[in-house]
């Protein structure tokens, strides 16, 4: 399907979503993001694709809210219901995500800002190019940090830097990301769309079900006591077990020869 301000590939197993609003630094205004919203709908039901990689076209990775929509209304003095607005937006967005039963990996080509920054603490790698930086550029706009990003921000680089990063609304470089571990790795920006395609081209080689139950698990059981887990680790494991990719990864030891997964 031909979308407006985002573009699809596919090589194989891996699908790409680029976002295209370069003009803009790829911000999500409405039309950006109910397409990712429908493609992202799309590949989480592909059985066909393995990984999907998110990127943005231009100098930025994602800008956050399109904040140009709000002139209008605000210069005619009115206020828009934005709690509505993300209930219909980024609420559906970041966890078809989170929650994708593959692997996603961001190459973040820019700057992230604002739910830029959300929309990558969503996905499960975050490759990041010499050129991006990271903004929780919320604060300096009056708004609070949103898109997920008050539990994933916390959970990947730890409470007391996400405050810091979301009272300061703090530029930093992709240095400082991966030192702080927001970014997986960090690579020279021609070497970005290659590096984040061979992850993923790697990941979608892998057992599919397995990883996707992982990602459910390390969700699940993040609010859950060590008995809890246990006891989901136990019925995703029958899961797990019950895969054809399961039999393949245990013959294809037992014969010493590397393994085919089918991804299912
Ligand atoms: O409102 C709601 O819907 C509620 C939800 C809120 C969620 C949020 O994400 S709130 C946070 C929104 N995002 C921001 O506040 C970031 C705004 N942008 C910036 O602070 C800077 O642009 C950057 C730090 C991201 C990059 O700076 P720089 O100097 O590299 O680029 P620039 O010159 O500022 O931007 C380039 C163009 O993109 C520029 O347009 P122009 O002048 O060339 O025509 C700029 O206006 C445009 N742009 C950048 N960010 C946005 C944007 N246009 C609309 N919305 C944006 N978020």
């Amino acid at each position: 399907m031909a979308y407006e301000q985002l573009i699809v590939d596919r090589d194989g197993p891996v699908a790409t979503l680029r976002m295209n609003n370069p003009d803009r630094l790829n911000a999500l205004s409405r039309t950006l993001t109910a397409e990712l919203i429908d493609a992202l709908e799309g590949l989480a039901s592909d059985a066909d694709v393995r990984a999907v990689v998110l990127t943005g076209e231009g100098r930025g990775f994602c800008a956050g809210a399109d904040l140009g929509a709000l002139e209008a209304p605000y210069r005619r003095g009115e206020r828009p219901d934005l709690g509505g607005f993300l209930r219909d937006g980024y609420n559906r967005l970041i966890p078809l995500l989170t929650d994708m039963p593959k692997p996603v990996v961001a190459a973040i080509n820019g700057v992230a800002a604002g739910a830029g920054v959300s929309l990558a603490l969503a996905c499960d790698f975050r490759v990041a190019s010499e050129a991006s930086s990271f903004s929780l550029a919320f604060v300096k706009i009056g708004l609070i940090p949103d898109s997920g990003a008050t539990v994933l921000l916390p959970r990947t680089i730890g409470s007391a830097r996400s405050l810091q990063l979301a009272l300061t609304g703090d530029r930093i470089d992709a240095a400082e990301a991966l030192r702080i571990g927001l970014v997986t790795m960090v690579v020279p920006s021609d070497a970005l769309a290659s590096e984040a395609t061979s992850l993923a081209t790697r990941l979608a080689a892998l057992p599919t079900a397995a990883m996707g139950m992982t990602k459910r698990l390390f969700r699940e059981t993040a609010t859950m006591d060590l008995r809890g887990a246990l006891e989901r680790e136990a019925s995703a494991q029958a899961e797990a077990g019950a895969t054809e990719d399961h039999l393949e990864g245990v013959l294809a030891f037992l014969e010493k020869r590397p393994p085919t997964f089918p991804g299912r």
